[in-house]
């Protein structure tokens, strides 16, 4: 039988304030690691984000989806490389989930000074795990509750990795204020799409 749990299964802890679906681990990767990693980003093929128009002050290297003009992600067959697999085995055992149901992975690079607003990851992405590389990040969540928005913050280090799935995904937006220092994420998706 499979050691692999479905999405369902998966063990998700919910920190007291953060929401259900939510979990991080520190340490994910030592320090060797990371720099192997960001010794490969080299190598990659950066381009400004870009959305419908609105231009970042990120940059990233996408694998397997893109987002196409009309913003919705369509897949585009190009694999998650080889690099990237060792990254995805560790994070696919942090979330329970089987390695090859993250479809989507996507390297992304905050200069002294960028962030990520405030958005909900929209199917068909269902399950995103991140990890931080280089330097640390408040990564926010907040969610409408009335006329009120319920937050929480988890810091997350280098070498960490977070999960959002469930409501966490579904019900709650995420940012990253400017960061002080150059960061990396390479962020993982799982994806509700019949295989192209
Ligand atoms: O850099 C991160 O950890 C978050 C990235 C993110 O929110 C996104 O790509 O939608």
């Amino acid at each position: 039988m499979s050691q692999q749990l479905s999405l369902f299964d998966a063990p998700i802890e919910a920190h007291p304030n953060l929401p259900e679906g939510f979990a991080y681990r520190p340490d994910l990767i030592d320090v060797a690691e990371e720099r192997d990693l960001v010794d490969q980003f080299r190598d990659l093929d950066f381009q400004p984000y870009e959305h419908m128009g609105y231009l970042g002050h990120r940059r990233v290297a996408g694998f397997g989806w893109r987002r196409d003009a009309r913003g919705h992600m369509v897949e585009t067959g190009e694999p998650i490389p080889d690099f990237l697999r060792p990254l995805l085995s560790k994070v696919a055992e942090f979330t329970g989930l089987a390695a090859d149901s993250f479809r989507h992975a996507l390297v992304t690079e905050y200069a002294p000074g960028a962030g990520i607003g405030w958005h909900r990851d929209r199917p068909p992405a269902v399950a995103i795990a991140g990890v931080s590389l280089l330097s640390p990040c408040a990564f926010r969540l907040r969610r409408r509750v009335g006329d009120r928005w319920a937050r929480a913050t988890q810091l997350a280090a280098p070498r960490s990795v977070y999960l959002m799935a469930g409501p966490a995904r579904s019900d709650w937006q995420h940012s990253i204020p400017p960061v002080e220092a150059l960061r990396y994420s390479v962020t993982f998706r799982t994806v509700a799409a019949p295989r192209a």
